[in-house]
């Protein structure tokens, strides 16, 4: 069975979406919870970070774009990457670009420190600050260049709604996004209401 790393507001609410997607079971490892279990994930990934996914075969996936991409390929049915190639690469560049732009800058505002040599209140404040405006701009280019793929009325959501509808929601994104890109944000919202995906983020983000 797939076992999955995570805790409440979390980027395992993604994964944890894309599995209810694939209609699969799995185990959802609360590592804000027991000690063992924060230890477990350290052994399974030296970073410490989730998502962490343990395989039915026991081998280890971590990153939510490699996570995403290999259940879409592994349960081709769940629709979270596309059929044609040409689209299936565009999903996969919108997956990349959200980790490597909008999640890398979360990490900076979360954990300042780790990126400064002396990390006093000024120069902390001063990267966050960055890093913020960093982020925001980055989801004002994903909104232009990447809402063409994502989905249509009569389509389930892909990897690529669902990543972005859960990485949008920390650092005042969304409360950017609503004046400085209204229709993307209504889409996102649009997202947050899928029928399979309410029920998961309402777990991670109760109202
Ligand atoms: N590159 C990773 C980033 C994962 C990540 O930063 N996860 C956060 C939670 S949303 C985390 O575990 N942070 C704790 C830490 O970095 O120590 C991915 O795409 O999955």
């Amino acid at each position: 069975m797939y076992q999955l790393y995570g805790h409440q507001n979390s980027g395992a609410a993604a994964i944890e979406a894309a599995l209810e997607l694939c209609e699969i079971a799995y185990r959802f490892i609360d590592v804000d919870g027991a000690a063992e279990s924060a230890h477990a994930l350290a052994k399974l990934n030296p970073l410490k970070q989730i998502p962490t996914l343990e395989l039915p075969d026991g081998s280890i996936l971590t990153e939510s774009a490699a996570i995403l991409i290999h259940l879409g390929l592994t349960f081709p049915s769940s629709g979270l990457l596309p059929d044609d190639p040409a689209e299936r690469d565009q999903a996969i560049r919108g997956l990349v670009y959200i980790v490597s732009n909008c999640y890398a800058a979360i990490g900076i505002i979360d954990y300042p420190e780790r990126w400064l040599v002396a990390a006093d209140d000024a120069s902390r404040e001063n990267l966050i600050a960055g890093a913020r405006q960093r982020l925001h701009w980055s989801w004002e280019v994903f909104a232009d260049q990447f809402s063409a793929e994502l989905y249509l009325d009569d389509e389930t959501p892909g990897a690529l709604d669902v990543l972005a509808a859960v990485v949008s929601r920390w650092a005042g994104s969304r409360e950017h996004l609503r004046t400085a890109r209204p229709g993307f944000y209504a889409w996102l919202t649009r997202i947050d209401k899928h029928p399979t995906l309410a029920p998961v983020f309402e777990r991670h983000w109760p109202a």
